[in-house]
Formats: structure tokens, sequence, C-alpha cells
């Protein structure tokens, strides 16, 4: 087997109780330990609190683990050397029985593959700026064309191409939401003066796309966009300034590939005194209650 599920987790799938799986590479490259582990228990703490079953998933000695512990948690935000793992990097650490944290794209194969359809992160990878020169696109969109999970995130921030991004999933024939907005969120502020497809009121609305979507055979994900609460937003303009200076300092030093988005969030946190990585946690918190309510609104909905 290449994967198990955590007994509380399949059991909760078995009848038909709401999931959220979560991803791994937010633990091992997105955040700094502890305050990694830190937030990658909280999140897991206000799914149970919302009703719902937490999956957090990763890679340990080449088995797809669906459902850590809290210990594997912990290894996960301290263990040196973790690989960041996407789709292309997955048959090679599995057959060579490494450690590897799972992105966007491996977390939704993963749960895809245990029978999860609802995925709780931060932000997704998207086209990156100056991807007509360097085709930097992340696997995260072509596993959004493809693999049937609906992922619940803040948008995607400036580090990338929004309008490219947007372009990109629309010919792929993935659903942008957004959630109580119309403007696509921009990760760390609530607009990114861009618009998404459709706005979304509730959960039960989200829950009754996602079904008609897998009634009628139509593969792939859906995108749900949750902005930041106004609390916990920053401002765009400072955002926008540390961003510019992450992008050229990543220039400066040659950073490419799957270097790239890791290196840009440690930046933009540095230059931010550490405001960034605050607000980047309290978004994924809100993704967690809001994805949660998602999970239910489809479980009570299932015919
Ligand atoms: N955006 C964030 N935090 C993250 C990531 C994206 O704000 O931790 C991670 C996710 O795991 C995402 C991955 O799937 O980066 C995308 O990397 P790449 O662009 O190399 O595909
Ligand atoms: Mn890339």
């Amino acid at each position: 087997m290449y994967f198990r599920v955590n007994p509380e987790v399949q059991r909760a799938l078995d009848q038909k109780r709401p999931v959220v799986a979560l991803e791994s590479t937010i633990i091992s490259h997105g955040m700094p330990y502890p305050k990694n582990v830190e937030t990658a228990l909280n999140v897991e703490k206000i799914i149970r609190d919302n009703g719902a079953v937490p999956a957090t998933i990763g890679i340990i000695d080449g088995v797809g683990v669906i459902g850590m512990s809290m210990e594997e948690i912990e290894e996960f935000g301290k263990r040196p050397g973790i690989a960041k793992v996407s789709r292309r990097d997955l048959p090679v650490i599995v057959a060579k029985g490494l450690w590897g944290a799972t992105t966007v794209a491996t977390t939704m194969i993963l749960a895809s593959m245990a029978g999860i359809e609802v995925f709780v992160t931060g932000g997704i990878g998207g086209v990156h700026r100056g991807a007509p020169q360097t085709f930097d696109i992340s696997a995260d969109l072509q596993e959004l064309a493809h693999t049937n999970v609906t992922v619940v995130c803040a948008g995607a921030k400036a580090i990338l191409d929004l309008p490219l991004t947007l372009e990109y999933l629309e010919t792929f024939g993935v659903p942008v939401l957004g959630y109580k907005t119309k403007d696509l969120p921009a990760f760390y502020t609530r607009k990114s003066g861009y618009e998404v497809d459709y706005e979304l009121n509730s959960p039960e609305e989200a829950a009754q796309i996602i079904k008609v979507k897998r009634a009628m055979n139509l593969k792939g994900g859906v995108l749900i966009t949750n902005p930041i609460p106004e609390e916990d937003s920053l401002d765009p303009q400072v955002m926008n300034a540390a961003i510019d200076e992450a992008l050229k300092e990543a220039d400066k030093q040659g950073i490419k590939g799957k270097d790239i988005t890791p290196f840009l969030l440690a930046k933009v946190k540095d230059i931010t005194h550490g405001e960034s990585l605050e607000a980047n946690i309290k978004l994924v918190y809100n993704n967690a209650k809001v994805g949660s309510s998602i999970a239910k609104a489809l479980c009570e909905s299932h015919d």
C-alpha cells in the first residue's frame, strides 16, 4: 500500500461524516518552527471544534499518511531536509522510502485516493510573474484541473501573476468561487482588484455546486477563495512593496523552481518583521472554519 489512512479518519469517511484534508508543505517549508507546528495543531483543533475530522497529509518513510498524529506533525515541523513533494516528485519519494511534505497538488492526489473531498490551506501555487519567459507555473493548477477535490484558500498572493493564474484556471475548467466576495482575495489582503467567477454566500451553496459537479462527472477541483478577516489583513501598499523587494532578492540570488515560493515567503516575513507570518496564520484559521462548514454541508446534502 502506498498510503495509510488514520483509523479515526477512515471511520469518519465510512460513516459519511465530514473530513478536511490539510497539507504539510505549509508546515515544513511555509512557516518557521515552532509556529508551523503550533499553527498546524490549532488548525486541526478549529476543524474538530467545528464538527469535522482533520487529516493532515504527508509522506513518512515512503508511505502517504492521511491523518498524521500530533507527534508526526511535530516531526514535520522540525526535521531538517524533508523534501517538498509535488506530483512529479511523488513516485520518487515513495520508491525511495523517504519523507516528503506534500504541496497542494500532492495533498489533493492523496486526499482523493482516500476519498476526502475538501482540503483547507493558506495559498495555492499559480502562474508566477515572468512565467511567459520562465514557464514557472505551479503543478497545483494542473491538479485542480484534473483531481476531484475542493480547495479552500485565501486567494493567491502577489508573488504570483493573478490575472494569468485566473486565465489558466479558466482554460482548464476550474471554477474560482469567492466566499462572500466578488473580488479575488490576495492572501494578506482582502482584495486583489480582479473578479472571481462567482460569489458564494453560504457553505450550503458551495456544497450544492460540488455535488452537481460530481453528479455531472465534471472532473477536476473547485477553488474556493476566502478573504482574510478585516482585522488581520495587512496594508496592500506595504505588502506589494515587500513582495517586490523579495522578488528582486530572489532574482539577484538566482532562486528558481521549487525553491522560489519558500524563499519568497521567508523573505516577505523578514521584510515585514514577522507581520506577514501572523497574517498567514490567521487566514489559515479562517479557512479552516469555512472549509469545515463546507465539508459538513456536503455530508448533510448527501443523498
Ligand atoms: N503558498 C503559500 N504557502 C505555502 C505554499 C504556497 O502561501 O506554503 C506552498 C503550497 O504547498 C503550494 C506550494 O502547493 O507552495 C506551491 O509551490 P510551487 O509554486 O513550487 O508549486
Ligand atoms: Mn514552480
